[in-house]
């Protein structure tokens, strides 16, 4: 096993640096320490494991993939001891959860925490990355792996005022450990995607008033959150090699597969009732009900007419669900939100919901949200606005590859890799779940672990060939891009044209669609193939 050490500049060598220490991070590097005994070590922003997690503390944060499938699967002993106790863990149990796992592998000791890495920059002469912290300290790697997640860049428009408001404000992804009390308060609530339907039912529970400001309406399909029976929590543990297998066979590495049948093929009524039986049994897999949803616009409008007759009969009154329903995009075109009691949150008589696309907010005051329409007083403005996902938590890290050249001009017109691995002229650094890659239309555990497992595959392939760089030729990037934006044309994905998919949500953003929408279970082929033909379009010397 190489020892870590310090060169004659102070800076500390290491095989590889790892930067994160959510699902992603922990994984990589108890992949790399324990199975390559390679000296490495992880760099985590957080004062704590998680990741996503460790931030995304807001009220009713909850996992939307079930716990069975939302974990790792690489040790059968770990999910062995490991036992969920809903059939969605909320943030406190998966936050013991993933420290649980580093413990039992003794992780912590080789990530430094409330380290922020500002600058990473390739070394050619020396085949080294220099990685840089926000407190001045350098390490030096041959690889650099960022698992820094998909959605850990907050995004909070810039609305005129902010700075002036008298009461408190919050992003969700940047919420105060030790929570915060809406007794009393007059909330306010801006954004509708998969956090703020989350958050609204569990802040109109203890807030004395909340409003909810949304621009574009969302679809969401009741969770149906319960306590794991005993038997299916025993189900779990006689079945964890099955569950895994299952995960690796579905087109989005969950526990359900598609249904073959297609909604344009099924007869009006059979198909109210497979939506109805859909609907009652909660959860993403209502888009599983029928093959064509994601491919054929009227097979999605079967769908999408179902839903915003839900909202319709779910919310009393008739105004509000009128702006409720008035979906303007395909169901699941964009992330796809699950919910216990949202549409219902707004039969509360403490609950006024804005429609800020008809009339958009202007400007923060001392007092509250001001519109085109009217001001609205509150004391808390909780931004439940997103995030500058996939590209932004790469972007911030000011990175550098061969000749000084920036990330942020070779990702200047969207995101361009290989596989979603590896980018030309970055030699020897990975991504994990990045863009270009399944990633976020995945089940992100089963995302992970795939990446994971092959940079270490590749690491070990390395070592044992006595290679000591890898880098993703250029054809091979192009060719790539073009296949990861073909394949999104051949869905309905791209049609949610406000989607953070396409980076939409942040002004000045390039539109490219970023993840792979090809499924996991042809990336997996993908990936094996180009290993199995030599590493395919990457350049090892
Ligand atoms: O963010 P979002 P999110 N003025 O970008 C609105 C994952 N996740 O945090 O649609 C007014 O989806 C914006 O409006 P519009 C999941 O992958 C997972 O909710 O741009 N409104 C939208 O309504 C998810 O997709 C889980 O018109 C503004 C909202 O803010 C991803 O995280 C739970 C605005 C942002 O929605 C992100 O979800 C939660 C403005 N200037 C999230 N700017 C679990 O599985 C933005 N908005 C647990």
């Amino acid at each position: 096993m190489t020892t870590m050490m310090t060169d004659i500049t102070g800076a500390t060598e290491l095989d590889a640096l790892v930067v994160g220490a959510g699902f992603a991070g922990l994984y990589q590097l108890l992949c790399l320490r324990d199975r390559l005994g390679l000296s490495v070590k992880a760099l985590e922003a957080g004062a704590g494991v998680g990741g996503t997690w460790y931030w995304n503390r807001y009220p009713g944060a909850r996992c939307d993939s079930e716990s069975h499938v939302y974990w790792y699967t690489f040790s059968p002993e770990l999910m062995r001891e490991w036992e969920w106790s809903e059939r969605y863990p909320g943030q406190p149990e998966i936050m013991r959860y993933l420290n649980f796992v580093a413990d039992r592998f003794d992780l912590k000791r080789d990530i430094q925490f409330n380290t922020r890495v500002v600058a990473a920059e390739y070394d050619e002469a020396a085949n080294r990355w220099r990685v840089r912290t926000e407190a001045g300290e350098t390490f030096v790697a041959k690889f650099l792996i960022t698992a820094v997640g998909c959605l850990s860049t907050a995004n909070v428009p810039k609305f005129e005022g902010l700075e002036s408001f008298a009461g408190d404000w919050y992003h969700t992804g940047q919420w105060p450990h030790e929570g915060v009390d809406f007794t009393g308060k007059r909330v306010g609530m801006i954004g509708t995607g998969s956090t703020g339907i989350q958050a609204a039912p569990v802040i109109a529970a203890s807030a004395e008033h909340l409003t909810v400001f949304q621009r574009t309406a969302n679809y969401s399909v009741p969770a149906r959150n319960a306590p794991l029976t005993s038997e299916f929590q025993g189900y779990i543990k006689e079945n964890a090699a099955g569950i895994r297998a299952v995960t690796r066979e579905t087109l989005n590495g969950m526990g359900f597969r598609i249904e073959e049948r297609l909604a344009v093929e099924t007869p009006a009524e059979e198909r109210e009732a497979i939506y109805e039986a859909a609907w009652e049994r909660g959860g993403l897999q209502f888009r599983a009900a029928f093959k064509d949803m994601m491919v054929d616009k009227a097979a999605n409008d079967t769908a999408a007419d179902f839903v915003k007759r839900k909202i319709r009969s779910i919310v009393k009154d008739p105004r509000t669900a009128a702006i409720l329903s008035d979906i303007d995009h395909p169901y699941a075109a964009k992330r796809p939100p699950i919910d216990t009691n949202y549409f219902e949150t707004y039969n509360r008589a403490n609950v006024t919901l804005v429609d800020v696309k008809a009339a958009p907010i202007q400007r923060i005051t001392p007092a509250g949200v001001c519109t085109t329409e009217a001001e609205y007083p509150l004391d808390i403005i909780v931004f439940a606005t997103g995030f500058d996902a996939m590209t932004g938590p790469m972007l911030r890290m000011n990175i550098r590859g061969r000749d000084g050249v920036a990330l942020q001009d070779v990702w200047d017109a969207g995101p361009r890799n290989y596989l979603g691995l590896q980018i030309a002229g970055f030699p020897n650094l990975f991504t994990i779940t990045g863009p270009g890659s399944p990633s976020v239309l995945c089940n992100m555990p089963v995302a992970i672990e795939q990446h994971a497992d092959w940079i270490t595959d590749c690491i070990a392939h390395m070592r044992t060939k006595g290679l000591e760089r890898i880098e993703a030729r250029p054809e091979a990037v192009e060719k790539w891009v073009a296949e990861v934006n073909d394949v999104a044309g051949k869905t309905l994905l791209p049609l949610a044209t406000h989607s953070w998919y396409l980076g939409a949500n942040i002004p000045g953003k390039p539109r490219v669609f970023m993840p792979y929408a090809g499924g996991m279970v042809r990336y997996r082929e993908i990936c094996q193939d180009v290993v199995a033909r030599g590493y395919e379009g990457f350049a090892l010397a």
